[in-house]
């Protein structure tokens, strides 16, 4: 009997750790990105829940429940920066795609759960372009890329130099960024505080309805039964 409650205990206390712990969301990248496969959640089963991708290519930010504080969307030209494939060809340039610029130092996307009906439990976009910098290296500098959760409390950071000193569409120094956040997650902040002319596409956001958390409910309700 001793081992039994030692037992439950033991479970009770690691649900309970579980459950602190995701306050941190789970963080992807920076990796290379030329193509919607690279995605790290393209291999993810999104069954019974929702996942967006907007690739920009119909020139407007319009797939359900993601708006946007500053930046605009270009299309092609020879400064155009767009993931790889979204011109059709994988060849190193994204200058006939569209991709959305900065025109700041900040962008910041925000979901709205009202539309989705859950906030996302995973977020992610890819970094594409550095121009003029302040005070650092043209076409290299340093982004950093905050995930908020419902509360507006930080809960993933992720931050690298990017850049590859150019700006004519380039796709090999394309990174992918992303939070995995059972709680939700509310808004994506990139900023990068050395430049206002910079570059982001495929912006992507799923809801994975989380058997993980449903097993931990069922742990704490066994937990508060023993208690009783
Ligand atoms: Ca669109
Ligand atoms: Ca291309
Ligand atoms: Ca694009
Ligand atoms: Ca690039």
């Amino acid at each position: 009997m001793e081992t039994v409650r030692t037992q439950l205990w033991t479970a009770c206390a690691g649900a309970a750790l579980l459950v602190g712990s995701a306050a941190t969301a789970q963080t992807f990248g920076p990796s290379t990105y030329v193509q919607t496969s690279n995605s790290p959640f393209s291999v993810l089963d999104f069954t019974g829940g929702y996942f967006h991708l907007e690739d920009f290519e119909d020139g407007l930010l319009n797939t359900p429940g993601a708006s946007v504080l500053g930046g605009t969307v270009v299309g092609p030209s020879i400064f155009t920066d767009s993931v790889d494939a979204d011109d059709g060809f994988i060849d190193g340039l994204g200058q006939q795609g569209h991709s959305y610029i900065s025109n700041g130092f900040e962008l910041e996307f925000v979901f709205n759960d009202a539309i989705l009906g859950n906030y996302p439990t995973h977020v992610g976009i890819v970094w594409t372009d550095v121009g003029n910098v302040v005070g650092d290296v043209f076409g290299v500098s340093l982004v950093e890329v905050y995930a908020f959760d419902p509360d507006g409390i930080t809960i993933g950071f992720i931050s690298s130099m990017v850049g590859d000193g150019r700006i004519d569409g380039t796709t090999a120094d394309d990174r992918f960024f992303g939070f995995e956040h059972a709680g939700g997650i509310a808004s994506l902040l990139l900023v990068m505080p050395n430049s206002e002319d910079w570059e982001v596409d495929h912006l992507q956001y799923g809801y994975v309805p989380e058997p993980a958390t449903l097993a931990l409910l069922g742990i704490s309700i066994v937990c508060l039964r023993r208690r009783r």
